[in-house]
């Protein structure tokens, strides 16, 4: 095996190119093993195999700056920088984080997930390095800031607002950076952009790809005289590059544009590579690449060519991947909806398939809108169709909708416009670590004027609230986790704004009030603690905003009132319960409140219900906790 030679990226440079090729197999099989077993990017790391080993063998990392946008593509990089032992580990707790991470390699510079952020980091790198250089620090301009900056960009990333503002300032300032666009013309879903369609176009020509080998071919074979006929040889190579290229997208930004590569072939990427480096400026290389290159099961995938991937049988690949759980109750609410509303769209970031818009993307194409990985823009879109009297829902995982509230507070909710969130993956999502978590939107949404915010305990639950939520006035949110829901029959199922009773202790000394997916744990340290004759009454908050006063004036009742969530308990739902109870009970006949959520610090990876246990965040953590409490 020619992957356990390699310990770190110097020992790429003494392989030949026939050695290369064996080994880009070699780690695509190992790659579909640790995947397969472990879950987790699949197609984006397939088709990033020669591309890593290019860079890596044209670049002195970590001397210079490797820099991967969103990181989920990151798993060959590990490889080849000395994490090969660990790999079997990948997103496991304890083990490799799925993206980037500083902990684990010095090669790593930015950890991350969220996408179209990667040519911020390199413009500011370049502007410390510059500076550095300047002051005459070599050691700093070479360790800290970076030698070469290299930033890989995907073609979906691209679509990014981000992006397109570090690009406006990285060609305004001059400053070097080798910018590689990597061109699979996907995100998920095919890459919904006329910079990608164009791009795809040069993608599909045939005879551009002939005409630039051919001439590549001359340049390097006719003897160059002189500056005038390498000047003239320069602007042939333009002119030909303008006929068929994405209309000079980067060069008026004062990006030079170079490409596009064969990104399979470590050759032509490593010579692409070192001309790109030679270049005094910034200069952004167009490779293609075929995502889940060489794994069949990704490469036949139409939905996502296995953009990620669940646990599988690598010899027959994943099933179809269909949604689950709240996803599914989604999915199948908003056909509910939309059949009975023509007014209702749906409008995603990138993410088709996993906010489970397919069904209704198939059912309703001009309904639907896919506008890129593009939340700030789509919670602004979102408001000018509801201000021209459509009813849009926004489907984003809550950890991406951070990026947007400024749009939800300033565009959305100042303009009082009826527009439903509906935030998958709230709470803790686990085996992709502290920037996936879905912790921020209570307390995020909880602060906007006019906004309601709904959490489900329920698959049914969920539905019901897409429903109310549809008939609001103003702006709402319905946050839900990842995976499984609870099903429940109809007579535990709520209404409108109130919140439901889930179970009245005889005499209850403590009131419990669970949101959303800890409703189930509420429950379940209820059950526990009567077994030790604490009674409990339990209540389902539902509605975090506004509070169902019923709710507030029952929990006033009782000398001890505990709150549960699965988000930051301060400034969370938690906190909104305290400030209310204390508006509403009289001098010192306020309960004692304790508030259970999850703290204001970066959380890792690991399964979701192992990290709410290690939180305390569980049945008998919650039971624990009321014990201690009681017992001081
Ligand atoms: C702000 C944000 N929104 C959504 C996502 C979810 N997401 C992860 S990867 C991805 C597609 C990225 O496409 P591209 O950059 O082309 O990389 P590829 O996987 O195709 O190589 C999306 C939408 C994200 N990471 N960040």
């Amino acid at each position: 095996m020619i992957l356990e030679t390699i310990k770190q990226p110097a020992d790429l440079r003494r392989l030949s190119y026939t050695e290369l090729d064996e080994l880009a197999g070699e780690i695509r099989d190992f790659i579909v093993q640790v995947v397969s077993e472990n879950a987790g990017h699949l197609g984006s790391n397939l088709g990033a195999v020669e591309l890593t080993l290019a860079l890596h063998r044209v670049f002195d990392s970590p001397r210079d700056a490797i820099l991967w946008d969103t990181g989920h593509q990151a798993y060959v990089h590990k490889l080849v920088t000395g994490r090969q032992q660990q790999f079997t580990t990948l997103r496991q707790a304890g083990g490799l984080s799925g993206y980037p991470c500083r902990a684990e390699s010095d090669h790593d510079f930015v950890e991350n997930s969220h996408a179209s952020t990667i040519l911020s980091y390199a413009y500011g790198l370049a502007v410390a390095r510059d500076a550095a250089i300047l002051a005459g620090e070599p050691d700093v301009a070479s360790r800290r800031a970076g030698h070469r900056i290299v930033a890989v960009i995907g073609d979906g990333s691209m679509t990014g607002g981000m992006a397109y503002e570090a690009l406006n300032n990285l060609g305004h300032s001059g400053r070097n950076v080798i910018i590689v666009l990597n061109d699979n013309g996907r995100s998920y879903a095919p890459t919904v952009s006329n910079l990608s369609k164009s791009l795809t176009q040069v993608r599909l020509n045939p005879v551009y790809m002939r005409r630039q080998k051919r001439l590549e071919q001359i340049v390097r074979t006719v003897p160059l005289v002189g500056s005038r006929a390498h000047k003239g040889m320069e602007a042939m190579k333009a002119a030909v590059r303008e006929m068929w290229e994405p209309a000079t997208f980067f060069e008026p930004l004062g990006v030079r544009y170079m490409g596009p590569v064969d990104g399979h072939r470590v050759e032509d990427l490593e010579k692409a590579l070192r001309n790109a480096a030679e270049f005094d400026g910034p200069i952004v290389l167009h490779v293609l690449t075929d995502k889940g290159r060489g794994y069949p099961p990704a490469e036949d995938d139409d939905e996502k060519h296995l953009h990620d991937a669940p646990v599988f049988d690598p010899a027959v690949g994943p099933p179809r991947w269909v949604p689950v759980g709240y996803t599914q109750a989604f999915a199948e609410a908003m056909i509910k909806e939309a059949e009975s509303n023509p007014k209702v769209v749906a409008i995603t970031a990138a993410m088709p398939g996993p906010t489970g818009l397919l069904p209704f993307q198939e059912r309703w194409p001009d309904r639907f809108f896919d506008v890129g990985i593009a939340e700030q823009h789509a919670v602004t879109a979102a408001t000018g169709m509801a201000m021209g009297g459509l009813r849009p829902v926004v489907a984003i995982y809550s950890t991406f909708m951070n990026r947007a509230w400024d749009q939800v507070m300033y565009d959305c909710a100042l303009h009082e416009q009826p527009i439903v969130f509906c935030l998958d993956r709230a709470g803790i999502t686990g085996d992709d670590g502290p920037s996936t978590h879905g912790v921020m939107d209570i307390a995020l949404f909880s602060k906007v004027p006019g906004m309601t915010v709904f959490a489900p305990s329920s698959a049914q639950e969920l539905q019901v609230m897409l429903h109310d939520a549809l008939e609001l006035d103003g702006p709402s949110v319905v946050r839900y986790p990842r995976g499984a829901a609870r099903q429940v029959p109809d007579d535990q199922v709520g209404s409108g704004l109130h919140a439901r009773l889930v179970r009245r202790g005889a005499e209850s000394e403590v009131c419990l009030l669970a949101v959303g997916k800890l409703v189930a744990a509420a429950e379940a340290a209820a059950t526990e603690l009567e077994a030790s004759g604490v009674d409990c009454t339990v209540w389902d908050v539902r509605v975090v905003k506004p509070l169902d006063p019923a709710m507030i004036a029952d929990a006033a009742r009782h000398p001890l009132v505990v709150t549960v969530e699965d988000g930051v308990r301060e400034g969370g739902a938690g906190s909104l319960i305290v400030d209310t109870l204390a508006t509403h009970c009289a001098g010192p006949d306020i309960p004692r409140v304790e508030v259970l959520g999850t703290p204001i610090r970066f959380l890792p990876h690991g399964k979701p219900d192992r990290i709410l246990a290690d939180l305390g965040l569980d049945g008998p953590g919650i039971a624990s906790t009321i014990r201690a409490i009681l017992a001081s």
